[in-house]
């Protein structure tokens, strides 16, 4: 069976986590580059023996050569430096771009057919970046921050209602950090809106929470930051796309006027498909939700100016 050429680029924490994942679900062949001498080829070859194990098929090839990546029809963006505790995700800014920015050179050079899921942050604003720096179809550049923003608000709502997190479904919006949008309203238990489970002091606590859900980890582990969620939220959205799930998921797109916003990347419901961002879902927004998520995209701005 031939299988899609897959590349992750960065093969720390949340790249490595993602590669493993890509091939325990066979989603494709994974090529896993990385500057750092012979780690990725380390853990690729410690990844095809755990595979041998578990019985994937897949396959997972280490490199330091970003060439190797040619003809990948999808490529994950997780290189870059992560946060330190106390760094704000906007500190990352400036290295990160220099890192990114040349990656998405290469991309448009090797991989001109690829969809390109970003990861590394300052989110919205790296994406835009790749999506500038390789001319690809808007279609074809997306932001992971939304599925995992919302899988910590889901995850929070199971915990204080004691009840099954697959019966939760959340929605955040907005950029990935302290502006996020997490929306209540749509928020749901079985169909049932948190906003009728809960009083509304609760629920203003787990809304923070999940703003604070990357720092909260970096506190905990002193060294890098999440990566298990990360890199199943990035996978959740390749796979909506290599298998052609339509799914709705938050995620970074490039809006055109959409909630008042346009020509810039922010976290909101989109459909991934075999043609990447397939639609743009615009959700019945209250005065004070549009103003928080047009707030959260000026700051995006802000950002990508500074650039
Ligand atoms: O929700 C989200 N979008 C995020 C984002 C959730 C979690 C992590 N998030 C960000 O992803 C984080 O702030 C970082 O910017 C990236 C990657 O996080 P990770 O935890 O994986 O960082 P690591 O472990 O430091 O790995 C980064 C790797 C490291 O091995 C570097 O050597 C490598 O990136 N790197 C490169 N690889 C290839 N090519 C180049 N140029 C390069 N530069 C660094």
């Amino acid at each position: 069976m031939s299988r899609p050429k897959l590349a992750v680029i960065g093969a720390g924490m949340v790249g490595a986590t993602t590669a493993q994942r890509l091939v325990e679900r066979e989603l494709g062949d994974v090529i896993l580059t990385d500057i750092v001498e012979g780690m990725p080829q380390g853990k690729a070859l410690d990844m095809m023996q755990s595979a041998q194990v578990l019985g994937c098929e897949a396959s997972i090839f280490g490199t330091n050569d970003i060439v190797d990546i040619a003809g990948a029809e999808l490529v994950i963006v997780t290189a870059g430096l992560p946060r330190k505790p106390g760094m704000s995700r906007d500190d990352l800014l400036r290295r990160n771009a220099e890192i990114v920015g040349g990656l998405a050179d290469a991309i448009k050079v090797h991989a001109p057919e690829a969809f390109v899921i970003v990861v590394t942050n300052p989110l919205d604003v790296m994406t835009d970046l790749v999506y500038k720096r390789t001319g690809f179809d808007e279609r074809r550049v997306m932001g992971m921050a939304g599925v995992l923003d919302s899988a910590r608000f889901c995850t929070f709502i199971a915990m204080e209602l004691g009840v099954s997190v697959k019966d939760v479904c959340a929605m955040v919006l907005g950029g990935h950090g302290d502006s996020m949008v997490p929306l209540p309203r749509y928020s749901t238990v079985s169909g049932v809106s948190i906003t009728e489970l809960l009083p509304a002091k609760r629920i203003a606590a787990m809304v923070e929470r999940t703003r604070n859900g990357g720092a909260e980890i970096v506190g905990l582990l002193k060294q890098g930051s999440a990566f298990y969620a990360p890199s199943a939220s990035a996978v959740c959205m390749a796979e909506s796309i290599l298998r052609d799930q339509k799914r709705i998921l938050p995620a970074a797109v490039r809006l055109n006027g959409q909630y008042g916003i346009s020509g810039l990347f922010s976290g909101v419901p989109a459909k991934l498909g075999k043609n990447g961002v397939e639609q743009i879902l615009e959700l019945e927004l209250t005065d004070d939700e549009l103003a928080a998520l047009q707030q959260s995209a000026s700051k995006v701005k802000e950002l990508v100016d500074k650039l």
